[in-house]
């Protein structure tokens, strides 16, 4: 087999047809707004909303400041129970609202929070959970919103991967008291950077927006120590092109999906990862995990072999959170406590998956990982 020409990466964004964000940006050209919710930001608002079917949404500039902001206007104090298997930015959000994170393990084969070891961690500090629905595979809901009943807890969910997602016919932005979306470029919507709030509360719905214009209310109103969350109008005009895209990309990459499935069936030491039952998917990542013990090869050793062939998978999460520098002094960063993420984060691997990815390509890239095992 040869290498790829051109490298195979984890994703490709989706990139809309150059003459139509032409014409969308002659509009912005002729009014002059390119920021400060104009007309395409509030389009592109709307838009998102209806689609995410949710009660609130607020768009922001990127995802992280989404979640900033998201938790601060809870206005809690004290520990939060998160996952450590998760992107550094869930982590970041807490210790930039000076929360204090407690790492709770994750379910061996969801990857997403244990809600069985989250009452063990409560204590009298305990102010909320912070959930990620993991490649956009949705938490167990159902028992995380009993315990935050039990406890008083708020429920907050990272959906930086659930973009569309529905659980039990209900939209993932629905669940716990705040949500947030990432539209970064390697996400299935994007608008290059930007991200969302959403909320069925609408007093929080209104003090997320106030957040995120500096805290300005009215004009000369200024009610909070807020900060700049705005998605400006450019992006917003990326947003609104990438949205007529959409339904075709979802419907690609659920082919490619289908043929990944199909190539990697039977292969001994490599899990696929799958979504859980009643779930609308939306095809954001394509997951696995190499097993050593079966596949007779690591996980590193596929990784230089792809590397020779010029595809690049990303090994989502590695490190975990609990194991940054920042993080590791906290009694529950401790790895004994943490073991199914740190051996998902040992063995998980995202495949190269977006909706320009060739049929053939996708059968290269499984001869090659099948020509790796022992
Ligand atoms: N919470 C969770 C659970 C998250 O996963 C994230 C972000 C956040 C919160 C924070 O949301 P944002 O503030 O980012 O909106 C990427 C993304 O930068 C990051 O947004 C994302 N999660 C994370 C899972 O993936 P990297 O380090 O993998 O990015 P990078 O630059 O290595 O990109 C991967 C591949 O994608 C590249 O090899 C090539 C391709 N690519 C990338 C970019 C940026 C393109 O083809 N075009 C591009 O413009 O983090």
């Amino acid at each position: 087999m040869k290498p790829f020409n051109e490298k195979i990466y984890v994703t490709r964004p989706i990139l809309p047809d150059l003459d139509k964000v032409r014409e969308e940006m002659e509009d912005i050209w002729e009014t002059g707004m390119l920021t400060n919710f104009s007309d395409k930001h509030n389009e592109l608002e709307s838009k998102v909303k209806n689609y995410l079917k949710v009660d609130h949404l607020a768009l922001f500039n990127n995802g992280t400041t989404a979640l900033m902001i998201a938790i601060k206007a809870l206005d809690i104090k004290g520990e939060v129970i998160v996952t450590p298997f998760t992107f550094p930015a869930t982590l970041h959000a807490l210790d930039w609202n000076n929360l204090k994170p407690v790492f709770c393990d994750v379910e061996k084969d969801s990857l997403n929070i244990d809600p069985e070891r989250i009452e063990g961690l409560i204590n009298d500090k305990t102010s909320a959970i912070l959930a990620v629905h993991i490649f956009g595979n949705p938490c167990d809901h159902e028992k995380i919103s009993r315990i935050a009943k039990k406890y008083d807890l708020r429920v907050i969910y990272d959906a930086a991967h659930a973009f569309g997602v529905e659980v039990d016919g209900k939209s993932i932005g629905n669940l716990g008291d705040v949500s947030m979306f990432s539209f970064h470029a390697t996400k299935l919507f994007h608008t290059i950077e930007g991200g969302a709030v959403t909320t069925q509360d609408k007093s929080l719905a209104k003090k997320v927006k106030i957040l995120r214009n500096f805290g300005i209310d009215e004009p000369e109103k200024i009610v909070m120590p807020g900060i700049n969350g705005k998605l400006n109008e450019l992006q917003s005009v990326v947003g609104l092109v990438n949205f007529e895209l959409l339904s075709k990309e979802i419907k690609r990459r659920k082919e490619i999906h289908g043929l990944y499935c199909d190539y990697l069936k039977g292969v001994d030491g490599v899990d696929i990862y799958s979504i859980n039952a009643n779930v609308k998917k939306n095809y954001q990542y394509f997951v696995i995990r190499i097993n050593e013990k079966m596949f007779g090869r690591s996980r590193k050793d596929v990784l230089e072999v792809f590397t020779k062939y010029n595809v690049f998978p990303s090994k989502y999460f590695f490190p975990i959170c609990s194991e940054f520098k920042h993080y590791k002094k906290e009694k529950s960063a401790k790895r004994k406590y943490l073991l199914n993420s740190y051996n998902a984060s040992m063995e998980v691997l995202a495949l190269p998956f977006y909706g320009k990815l060739k049929n053939e390509e996708v059968k290269k890239i499984c001869d090659i990982l099948k020509s790796v095992k022992k």
